[in-house]
């Protein structure tokens, strides 16, 4: 990651972080795929042992996050795949877990990983996994983002 500013991350000052990977269980090689990344990050930064935890949808995904965020952890990941179908079904679940975990890490100040992706097509999905002839790595930079906040928040002194 680089930004102006922000703590390089490195094991030295994450390897002690505590964190936690939510993942959702819908679209199976999809999941694989964002999981394994998230778990390689976390390994790159010396996050040994994260709880990992699986929910039926993406839609249970905000409700495992605020009680996460009231048990000490520095930083979740939120992981899971909705698929546009037929119905407006999509939106809602879209709408439920963008607002949830983005209330959740707002008002608890828990940084969040989304790594929830929302696409059109599996096809769509499947690029953004990770995994052989992807192009993106949603798990991996989830993962990213939710240490870097993390540390960040951590340089910041009480008053
Ligand atoms: C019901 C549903 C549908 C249609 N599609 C998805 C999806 O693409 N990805 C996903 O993670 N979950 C889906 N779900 C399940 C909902 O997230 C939720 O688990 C159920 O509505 C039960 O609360």
């Amino acid at each position: 990651m680089s930004g102006k500013g922000a703590p390089e991350l490195s094991v030295k000052n994450c390897g002690d972080l505590r964190v936690a990977v939510i993942a959702a269980q819908w679209h199976d090689k999809v999941m694989d795929g964002l999981v394994d990344g998230a778990l390689r990050a976390l390994n790159e930064l010396g996050i040994s042992e994260p709880t990992v935890l699986r929910v039926p949808g993406s839609f249970e995904l905000p409700v495992v996050a605020k009680v996460l965020a009231g048990r000490g952890y520095d930083a979740i990941v939120a992981l899971g795949v909705v698929i546009r179908g037929g119905t407006p079904h999509f939106e809602y679940v879209c709408q439920g877990v963008t607002q949830g975990l983005t209330q959740v890490s707002v008002d608890t100040g828990v940084p969040i990983g989304f790594g929830v992706l929302t696409c059109d097509t599996e096809e769509q999905a499947l690029d953004r996994a990770g995994i052989e002839g992807s192009r993106e790595d949603k798990g991996h930079e989830a993962v990213t983002a939710a240490v870097a906040t993390a540390t960040t928040l951590r340089t910041i002194s009480e008053p």
